[in-house]
């Protein structure tokens, strides 16, 4: 746990108060006030997962100038004297976006179409640009994550059977990575300053991906309104009108593929949330135990929702 005294050591302050923000998964998050009132960020960036730091850090400030320049917002980070993002321990630090916001449910159509608009700007930016290198391979690749599921057990032969009826059509969806992409965009990654998105964080996994994969992860949390570890039924307005925002920002993609991104998001991330439960949950922070078979259970439920769907989805996006 960090405290004020170690905030102090690497990056001088006059910090008054400290939170850990718990959204994330995989890196510490404390927002650390200052005593005039403003806040800033400071991030232990989780270097076992992510072992390619140096590529994190290029693909971040290439991307980061584009994104600038065609208005689409982040929370920079500070540089450190050689003009790079890292500071002692892997720290990283950047100013909080004042009266922003970030919601793991999505509260309004309104916040649905923001999200979707956002993201697709997002990507339509990105899409212009080439040769980034990977920084973790085959990440949403669906066979990759289920060559790696270890052995199931006694308490995990249902669920492993109902990860195998959707395997084939799982598989089927295996795509190679064709744009520059975000990889981790969910709502959670959208700041929002009212119901107007703002900025795009978490900028560590840009790399070549697929715009329908990234705009899947969006729908799988904007379109549904539980908990990532609980299954909850797609809100059709929500559904509609964040397809209607992604449409709008003129970003290029394939119409039939989108319409399964969400399932085949859903159902790649539950086999990794499984893999890492029977793992011993080395990969994914959680806040109770068995939260990551949990996790596996809600999103493979869902990957079985969003397939039934996604005909009607298809429908929707050619008419929206
Ligand atoms: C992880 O740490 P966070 O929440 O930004 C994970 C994503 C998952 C997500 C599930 C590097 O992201 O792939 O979709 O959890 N990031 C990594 O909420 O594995
Ligand atoms: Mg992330």
């Amino acid at each position: 746990m960090l405290t004020l005294a170690q905030a102090i050591k690497i990056y001088p302050g006059d910090y008054t108060e400290l939170q850990l923000l718990t959204g994330g998964h995989i890196h510490k998050t404390y927002r650390v006030k200052r005593s005039d009132g403003k806040s800033l960020i400071f991030q232990q960036f989780n270097s076992s997962v992510f072992k390619r730091k140096d590529l994190v850090e290029k693909n971040y400030l290439r991307s980061l100038k584009v994104l600038e320049q065609n208005q689409i917002f982040t929370l920079p980070f500070f540089m450190n004297r050689k003009g790079g993002i890292f500071f002692e321990d892997n720290w990283r630090i950047c100013e909080y976006l004042e009266n922003s916001t970030t919601s793991e449910i999505c509260i309004s159509e309104k916040v649905a179409f923001e999200a979707g608009r956002i993201s697709g700007s997002f990507l339509k930016t990105l899409a212009k640009e080439s040769e980034y290198p990977f920084i973790i391979e085959n990440f949403h690749s669906p066979s990759f994550r289920y060559k790696a599921l270890p052995k199931s057990t006694e308490e995990t032969k249902k669920l492993f059977s109902e990860i195998d009826t959707l395997k084939s059509i799982a598989l089927s969806l295996e795509r190679k990575p064709s744009s520059i992409t975000h990889n981790d965009l969910k709502l959670t990654n959208i700041l929002f300053i009212g119901e107007e998105a703002k900025a795009i964080i978490d900028l560590d996994l840009i790399q070549p991906g697929s715009v329908e994969i990234d705009f899947g992860d969006l729908l799988r949390s904007v379109g549904t309104t539980g908990a990532e570890d609980q299954f909850s039924e797609a809100q059709a307005s929500l559904v509609a009108a964040c397809i209607s925002g992604f449409i709008s920002s003129g970003v290029d993609f394939d119409p039939k593929f989108l319409a399964l991104s969400p399932f085949v998001v859903s159902w790649t991330l539950g086999v990794r949330f499984l893999a890492d439960y029977l793992s011993g949950d080395i990969y994914f922070t959680t806040h109770y135990p068995k939260q990551n078979l949990k996790r596996a259970e809600a999103q493979i439920a869902r990957a079985k929702m969003w397939l039934e769907k996604s005909e009607s989805l298809l429908r929707e996006i050619k008419n929206a």
